[in-house]
């Protein structure tokens, strides 16, 4: 019954169990709510009591809609409602991530100045390079001293008034140009959130333009802000990712032993836990209690954090999170921040399961709360621990699919240089001599969520597919990558199955899968920092305009979605959303998104369902790029002779 809700072969029988059970699970939840015909499309404004007003305009033509057509109480015409709620998704995007990144400083500064026990200062080569990028001096410092002054000054970039973004410098001297002739580059993170919702509060900017530049702006602050100051200070923190093996689907849930599962983002929490399943005093308790370990596997961003860094294997991406309970093998799982459904009690009341919350601005009725501080960050994580292996006694009957599958991750910007350049050259001059060449065609990042309104994980391993098909080499993070995982595309071995022949060849020398797992959601500023060195690279044109590189989230449903996607339009990329998209319900907005805005930042928005169409929109953007480069030719073969081999020159 459940093949056209998902293709992913543990959820199936997972949902049959649901369904032969009597629960409800968010698959049928998302069936019963009929999508509002208004909000989907971005016509809905409700940002004053006058409203809501629903203003699905009629009219063919932007001129109809905007100056004819039907208007908000105020007076706000379809364009500028669109935009007001499209620009209110990128600051709440922003604000997610970027918060998270706040937490992630904060945390680093305590762990640097030792108030923090289980934290510390791992990858002392990325933070001198990060203290470097800053203007920080690292000579003769002592690593914790450094880490504090890198902390600090990062943590100006959240209430700076005026000024620039510290990353910002990350991008292509080009880029930060075009950026500053624009008058989009951020100032403090938190300053271009509170500008989007005042500019979109009722009476204030009502040209969608004007909404949009600010739009700009503000996802910028997370590209290159929120996201960008967490992923460098976690890898400082926790590791920067290398290349590992480790497993993905629920079958890694193990029957004999206590099952936590880790759900949320923020992995200031999940090495916690990890290192706390390791505690001697745990394993044995979890012994006396009959059971054979503790079993730790993550569900969302958490779980690419702690996949990334230590090979903790992956229970699923956000759709399963439900599922992953269902099979009553699940003593306790804890969550923090970010994607967690509601519906996660509900579920577990059925079961043994125990839900635990830890953070303070995250709490859910029906669950229990362990607040989590960094500086008892061990003692709390030993203590939910120890409450879950005192739950494992009460399991019922369990269920465990046998599906899971080996993967490859830890795909960071450094490991790329490394990986591609080996180990006395890191660079990235074979990945541009290889698309130069065209083995490879071009990158391109597939990203984002789960969308019950759509087939789970099924856009994303047929539109990875058709990619990797086409010689286009496939950078991913978040749910994503889970999902292409479970499909078995991010292994070597994939890329003699599915890949095209250059890609192919490519991937067997170096030995990587076609697909590259670069972390969580925060991580796609990794794809950022990928697409500077390939620029920096040469050969590939000045700017990220100029690559041929585009963008894809075909199953997206959060708002971060949103933000990250602006970010990348932001900074010239082609960037292609599935499942809606909330403006097409204003022709000038979605005009203006999907045509227009490539003249302003050569970046631009598409939408596209069917994910053949979606993978080949992208490979022709990328074959124009190609031919702007002069590279869409294959060298000629020539055959030298020896008068033509004497005229070479060494
Ligand atoms: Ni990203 Fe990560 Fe998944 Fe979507 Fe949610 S977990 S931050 S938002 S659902 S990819």
């Amino acid at each position: 019954m459940s093949e056209n809700i998902s293709i992913c072969p543990a959820s199936l029988p997972m949902l049959d169990k649901a369904k032969n059970e009597g629960i409800e699970t968010v698959f049928d939840r998302s069936k019963e709510m009929k999508t509002c015909p208004f909000g989907s499309v971005g016509t809905c404004c409700r940002n004053c009591a006058m409203g809501p007003c629903r203003v699905n305009v009629k009219g063919e033509t932007e001129e109809e809609q905007e100056y004819g057509g039907k208007v908000g109480v105020c007076g706000a015409t379809v364009g500028t409602i669109a935009a007001r709620n499209f620009a209110r998704m990128i600051a709440a995007g922003t604000a997610a991530h970027s918060d998270h990144g706040r937490e992630v400083v904060q945390t680093f500064i305590l762990a640097a100045k030792g108030e923090t026990p289980g934290y510390e200062i791992k990858d002392e080569v990325k933070l001198k390079a990060v203290a470097k990028e800053l203007g920080i001096d690292p000579q003769n410092k002592d690593k914790n001293k450094l880490a504090v002054e890198v902390g600090e000054k990062l943590l100006t970039d959240f209430g700076r008034q005026e000024g620039e973004l510290t990353f910002i410098k990350r991008a292509p001297k080009k880029r930060q140009e075009l950026w500053k002739k624009l008058g989009i580059i951020p100032r403090g993170i938190d300053r271009e959130v509170v500008e989007i919702m005042h500019r979109t509060s009722i009476g204030v900017d009502q040209d969608y333009r004007s909404i949009l530049h600010q739009g700009n702006r503000c996802s910028l602050a997370d590209g290159y802000g929120g996201s960008m100051i967490a992923t460098a200070l976690q890898d400082i923190m926790f590791g920067t990712p290398i290349p590992l093996r480790s497993k993905v689907n629920l079958g890694v849930l193990k029957e004999d032993q206590v099952n936590i599962i880790v759900h949320g983002h923020e992995p200031l929490l999940s090495e916690m836990i990890v290192l706390a399943s390791k505690d001697p005093d745990l394993l044995d308790f979890a012994g006396k209690n009959g059971a054979a370990g503790i079993n730790i596997s993550g569900i969302c961003c958490t779980a690419n954090e702690i996949l990334m860094r230590h090979g903790i294997p992956v229970a699923g991406n956000f759709l399963q999170q439900e599922l992953a309970i269902i099979t009553g093998a699940v003593e306790a799982m804890i969550v923090d921040v970010q994607c967690v459904m509601q519906g996660l009690p509900r579920i577990a009341k059925c079961f043994h399961t125990e839900i635990i919350t830890t953070s303070e601005k995250a709490k859910m009725p029906g669950t229990i709360h362990f607040e989590f501080h960094a500086h008892n960050a061990l003692k709390i994580a030993k203590d939910i621990v120890k409450r879950a292996i005192n739950n494992f006694s009460k399991r019922g009957k369990v269920n465990i699919p046998d599906e899971s599958i080996d993967l490859i991750a830890g795909f960071s910007h450094e490991t790329i240089n490394y990986m591609l350049g080996g180990s006395f050259r890191a660079s990235y001059r074979p990945l541009n001599d290889n698309i130069i060449n065209g083995r490879i065609r071009g990158v391109v990042g597939v990203v984002g969520c789960n969308n019950p309104k759509t087939t789970h994980d099924f856009s994303h391993v047929t539109l990875v597919k058709e990619l990797i098909k086409n010689d286009v080499l496939v950078v991913q993070t978040g749910c994503a990558a889970i999902a292409c995982a479970k499909a078995g595309l991010l292994t070597p071995e994939a890329a003699k199955k599915y890949a095209g022949p250059g890609l192919a060849e490519v991937c067997e020398t170096v030995g990587i899968p076609p697909v590259l797992h670069l972390g969580s959601c925060v991580d796609n500023s990794r794809i950022l920092e990928a697409c500077s060195a390939m620029v920096a690279e040469g050969g590939l044109g000045d700017d990220y305009s100029d690559l041929p590189v585009a963008g894809a989230a075909p199953e997206w449903m959060s708002e971060k979605a949103i933000a990250i996607g602006q970010y990348f339009v932001a900074s010239g990329a082609l960037v292609v959303f599935g499942v809606t998209f909330p403006a097409t319900g204003s022709k000038g907005f979605s005009k203006y998104l999907f045509d227009e805005h490539e003249k302003i930042t050569g970046g631009k928005w598409a939408f596209e369902t069917d994910s053949i169409k979606m993978a080949h929109l992208m490979i022709d953007h990328i074959n124009k790029k190609r031919v702007a480069l002069g590279i869409d030719k294959k060298p000629q073969r020539v055959l030298y002779d020896m008068e033509l081999r004497r005229e070479l020159k060494f």
